[in-house]
This record gives structure tokens, sequence and C-alpha cells, in this order.
């Protein structure tokens, strides 16, 4: 434990897959932690020292960890630093759902006393700390931003299920409206990351980086999911193209083609730039297409299952279709905005019966084990490249009487699967 972290108390809002790492770490380094959220099942599992949510990294830290854990957002009122990591979805109609920004400022402004430092790590649009959050703690603190309490942003950059990068060493960027918050911050995140920590000039300009990176790889994928759809018009196979293009050592970044995009933060955080910059008065003419592009995957994935039962002179409707995979990402349980749900949808307003089954998603799945779920299936979507799924081989599923697999994530071996007699589609392959 580092000698002047101890007397720092940090208290962390939020206990997701955001705010749990971070506390776990904050206590590592010395700090005493006060983890906050609303959710009481949360808190009793973490309370026994369980991970509310899988993760082999964080329920090993967790069995060692000191936090202490509390749905009492008085308790931060002994912390000097209090870090806000609550989820920011989008709505239905893609505008930026804040509702949990807004209720977490509200209840730290109740607490929050002079000198503290708050620091908000959800991503939210470029304005939103100084638009929406500065307001709240003032107005429920009666206190004055820069004056009596600092107020900083530094955007979350958890990568779920990565092994290499982790909130320890992931650098980090961080913006605020003062110098002296800023320095603050800085500092603690200093204590805290092995990575490098760079200031922003603005809090704003903190906030556009998170949202900018993000967009950044959604315009990629979609770029990529274009040609896909392209290509397959052109008997080319985009994806022995995209890592030809690969082997140039520069000025090119690989992305690969897929059923659709999914995650709390590629297919949701392009909408919060859009939507600030209109209400600035620009429109996102790109940043929009590329939403549209990544959208429409799930329906482009579910047409090759039509195209691969004609080719078998079979219709969709009435068919049993399998689909494979609801997580958003390989090898893990998070199916946050996740395309499989699209497809399922489409492929039932087709008169498909489907069987959905992912073993990492098992309360959501519709039959419990890989044999159900392919059991009379004549065709089958693999919409999330699970290892267990990348394993099955052609043979499994010729003897389940399928006819056609759509690989809907390119991880399958097209060559094998097509020379076993399955009618192979990949996306853009
Ligand atoms: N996807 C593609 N093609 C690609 C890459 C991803 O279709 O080439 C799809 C995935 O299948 C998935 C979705 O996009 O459905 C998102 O995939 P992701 O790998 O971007 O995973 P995320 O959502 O966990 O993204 C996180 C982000 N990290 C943070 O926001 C802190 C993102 O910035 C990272 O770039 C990404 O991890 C990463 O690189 O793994």
């Amino acid at each position: 434990m580092s000698k002047k972290n101890k007397l720092k108390q940090i208290s962390v809002i939020g206990l997701g897959y955001v705010g749990l790492p971070l506390a776990l770490l904050v206590d590592i380094k010395g700090y005493s932690v006060v983890g906050i959220d609303i959710d009481t099942k949360k808190i009793e599992l973490i309370k026994k020292r369980i991970s509310p949510f899988e993760d082999k990294a964080i329920s090993k830290q967790l069995k060692q960890s000191r936090i202490e854990v509390t749905d009492d957002f008085s308790r931060l009122k002994d912390s000097s630093i209090v870090i806000i990591c609550v989820p920011t979805p989008v709505y239905k109609n893609h505008m930026p759902n804040l509702e949990l920004v807004k209720s977490a400022s509200e209840k730290v402004g109740e607490h929050l006393k002079k000198g503290q430092l708050v620091i908000l790590e959800s991503t939210v649009n470029p304005g939103v700390s100084e638009g929406i959050v500065q307001p709240i703690l003032e107005r429920t603190s009666g206190l004055k931003s820069g004056k009596d309490f600092y107020l900083a942003h530094c955007p979350e950059r958890i990568n779920p299920g990565d092994e290499k990068w982790n909130v320890r060493n992931i650098d980090r960027v961080v913006g605020a409206l003062s110098d002296k918050g800023l320095k603050i911050a800085v500092n603690f995140y200093r204590s805290i990351i092995d990575g490098d920590i760079k200031s922003m000039k603005s809090i704003k300009e903190a906030e556009a980086v998170k949202v900018v990176e993000n967009s950044f790889r959604d315009i990629n994928i979609a770029f990529v999911n274009e040609l896909a759809m392209s290509f397959e018009k052109l008997g080319i196979d985009v994806v022995n193209v995209i890592e030809g293009a690969a082997t140039k050592p520069f000025a090119f970044m690989p992305h690969f083609p897929g059923c659709g995009v999914g995650g709390h933060c590629i297919p949701v955080d392009p909408y919060y730039l859009i939507e600030y910059a209109k209400k600035k008065g620009f429109i996102h003419d790109f940043l929009a297409l590329a939403r549209r592009i990544n959208s429409q995957m799930p329906e482009y994935a579910v047409e090759q299952v039509v195209k691969g039962l004609n080719e078998k002179k079979k219709s969709i409707n009435g068919a049993k279709v399998a689909v494979l995979g609801l997580s958003y990402k390989p090898d893990i349980g998070d199916y946050r905005e996740s395309p499989s749900f699209e497809i399922i949808k489409l492929l039932k307003s087709y008169g498909a019966k489907v069987a959905s089954y992912d073993p990492f998603v098992l309360e959501k799945s519709s039959v419990k084990s890989l044999k159900e779920a392919l059991k009379g299936a004549e065709a089958v979507v693999v919409a999330t490249g699970h290892a267990k799924f990348k394993k099955i081989s052609p043979k499994i599923y010729i003897k389940n009487g399928v006819k056609v697999v759509v690989d809907g994530r390119n991880c399958l071996n097209k060559e094998k699967f097509q020379k076993a007699g399955l009618v192979y589609k990949g996306i853009g392959r």
C-alpha cells in the first residue's frame, strides 16, 4: 500500500463494467474505496466478493479487495475524489440517454463537500460536463464549481474481454473546468495507471476524444461492411483482400465485416456526436451513413439465409434456423446492442422458426444446448465468433440436417464447409 494514498478515500459511483474494475484498481493502489451503486442485488454480490458479471480477472481481484460497497450516497462525503461511472445508452430513436448521469449528479451534489473533485468517466458528448453535470452539482450542493469543488472528465476506455489492455495499463486523457481540478485529476490517474495521462486543453476536448475514437472505429467497420456487400457481387473474398491490404506496414488499419456492430460503445457513441453537432447546426452525414450501413448488416445476414435456402430450393418460411451467439463479441457474455437480436427478429418476420443459443448468455437463449439448437435446423447463422462455435465441424451440421451455414463473423473455414457439401455464406466471402 502506498503511504501517500492511504489517507485518501475515493468514491466510485456505478459498479459495472467500468466502475468495478476502476474501484478494484484504486483499492490495489492503496486508497480506501467506497463503491456506490443503486442496484442492491449487485451490492450484495460484491459484498460476497462475487463479480456481478463474467470476468475472470475481476472475480480474482474481488477476492483480495478491501473495497466497501453501499447504496448510501452520503458515504461519499468523506471522499477526496468522487468518480461517476454510470451507463450512457441511447434511446430507441438513438437520442443520447443521460438520465443516469443526471440522477447520479443529483445524488453526488446532495453530499458534495468543499474541496472535493468530481470526475465523470461515463462516455458523453462534448458539452455534457459543463452544460448538464456542473449546473446540477452547483444547484444541489449550493457550492461553486472551480472555487468550492472541481469537475473533470476522464473518458473510460474499458475493453470487455481484452486480456492485454485493462484499466491499469491503458493511456487516458483528462480535461477539467479549472487548472486546479485538472492537476488533482491528472495526479490521481498518474497514481493508479501505468499508462500515460494526457492533459487536454478543456473538458470538452476530453469528452470529444472518446466519441471520436469510437466513431473512428464505427466508420472503419462501415467501410469494410460496404466492401463486403460490393465484393459479394464482384465474386471477391473481402477478408482475403483486407488481409492483403494489411500487409502494408503503414497507413492501413484492418477492420473486418460482420453481421452487425454491437456493444455499449461503438454503435452508441457516434449518435452522441451526431445529435450534439445537429443541435449546434452541423449535420454529420458521414457518421450517420456509417451508422446506417452498420445497422443494416443484420438484414444482409438474413438475406444470405434466404439465398442459401433458395439454392437448396427451400423457403425460409417455416424453416428452422439456429442462431448461434447472442453476445456482441467473442467469448464474453455481454449482449448489449447485439445484432443477434435484430437477426432473430428479421428471421421470424420471414416466417422462420428460430432457435437461439449462446453458452455465455443462456438466460436469453431460447434453447439451452447446441444440440437442441441444431436439431432439425435447415440453416444456421453463426452470429458471434465464440471459440466453441468455431470448433463445430461441418459433419455436425450435416448430421443435424443443416443445409446452409451463414458465417456472420467470417470465423469459419469457408473451403472446408463448401467441400463438405454445405451452402456456405460469409459476409463478403
Ligand atoms: N466489429 C466488427 N468489425 C471489426 C471490429 C468490431 O464488425 O473490425 C464489431 C464487433 O463484432 C462488435 C462491435 O463491432 O459487435 C464492437 O466491437 P469492438 O471490438 O469495438 O468491441 P467494444 O464495443 O468492446 O469496443 C471497445 C471500445 N473500447 C472503448 O470504448 C473503451 C473500442 O474503443 C475499442 O476499439 C474496442 O473495444 C477494441 O479495440 O477492442
